[in-house]
């Protein structure tokens, strides 16, 4: 049973207070007053309103991750949530953070959906006062200060985990491989590319062929058809996330081929779909990126108002699946 679990770890960047930063995830924190009696600041009536920008609904995992934030950020837990979708446009995104600003909410929080040209409206939220909250991807910002914390998985570990999987098992047999890349420019697809090159590295895996599919179904079923009629030679798709690689699954159906076995398939997210084409023996192995967020931005959240210090980077826990693994764990799946 191949299941590697990737190990929670918090990365304390404000080294004094990190005891103090843990207390910050207790449920509590943030809507308590103050000391003096009087609300938290920033939080007028203990309700803290927060403008959310999320990338867009491209995949499951961002459905699963949108239902998340949705599901905690609510009126009983003490929120406000301003919620925009931006169909995986950038200036999209800034539009929404730069309307938060305007209505001045207590805290922003987004998921960039790549990871630069982001600091002049970070600059704008932080003169406006407003303290930012990353999850899902990072940015480059210039000045870390830009933003109090990123939560989010270790995109270079899921490729790598990715990667030392197909090198452990098809080293030595000169194994022609095609990529279908993520978003050009975001973080999982920036890292995850790094991290399946860094474990195949040494071994004779070569990558012949590698494309974006940006994340989608639709998209990646194409490239895939495109990559069939160029290469007559491939073993092995690489999709960054279950969704190209489903869509891969139906370009490699249609070209008379059977995934899985005439062509195997690597994909990372394990959302429930992709766990089923697993299970079905249809994809051969599923790096889990866990789309939960939401618990997480609400503790971080509450704990930014209350004027608590908390981790600068929380790296949430992932898992790996083969197709035994899948069978098993398919009926607990919360996503
Ligand atoms: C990863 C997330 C990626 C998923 C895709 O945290 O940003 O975006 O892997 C999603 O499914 O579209
Ligand atoms: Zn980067």
């Amino acid at each position: 049973m191949a299941r590697t679990t990737l190990t929670r770890t918090v990365l304390a960047a404000v080294a004094a207070t990190s005891l103090f930063a843990l207390g910050a995830c207790s449920s509590d924190a943030g809507n308590e007053p103050a000391a003096g009696g009087e609300p938290a600041a920033g939080a007028d009536d203990g309700v803290i309103t927060l403008g959310f920008s999320q990338v867009g609904a491209e995949s499951g995992w961002r459905a699963a991750n949108t239902k998340s934030i949705q599901d905690t950020l609510t009126a009983e837990n003490g929120f406000d949530l301003k919620f925009s979708d931006a169909q995986q446009k950038q200036e999209n995104q800034i539009q929404a953070i730069r309307s938060y600003i305007t209505q001045g909410v207590d805290v922003i929080a987004f998921s960039p959906v790549v990871e630069t040209g982001w600091d002049a409206v970070l600059q704008e939220a932080k003169a406006a006062g407003i303290p930012v909250i990353l999850t899902d991807r990072a940015v480059d910002a210039e000045d870390e200060t830009l933003y109090e914390s990123f939560i989010g998985s270790d995109f270079v570990k899921e490729g790598e985990t990715a990667g030392q999987w197909v090198a452990e098992n098809f080293d030595g047999e000169g194994l022609k491989v095609v990529e279908l890349q993520g978003t050009t420019g975001s973080a999982p697809a920036i890292d995850r590319k790094e991290g399946f090159e860094s474990a195949i590295e040494g071994s004779d895996v070569e990558i012949i062929d590698s494309q974006t599919g940006n994340f989608t179904r639709a998209e990646g079923k194409t490239v895939m058809e495109g990559f069939l009629n160029k290469h007559d030679d491939i073993d092995l798709v690489f999709a960054h996330n279950d969704d190209m690689g489903l869509g891969a699954i139906e370009a490699i159906e249609a070209a008379g081929l059977v995934p899985g076995k005439d062509i195997q398939i690597v994909t990372i997210d394990a959302v429930k779909d992709g766990m089923q084409a697993l299970a079905d023996g249809k994809i051969n192995y599923i790096v889990e990126c866990n789309p939960l967020l939401g618990p997480d931005l609400a503790e971080i959240a509450k704990a930014v108002i209350a004027g608590e210090e908390v981790e600068k980077r929380i790296v949430v826990k992932d898992e790996a699946f083969d197709q035994a693994a899948a069978k098993e764990a398919l009926p607990t799946r919360e996503y």
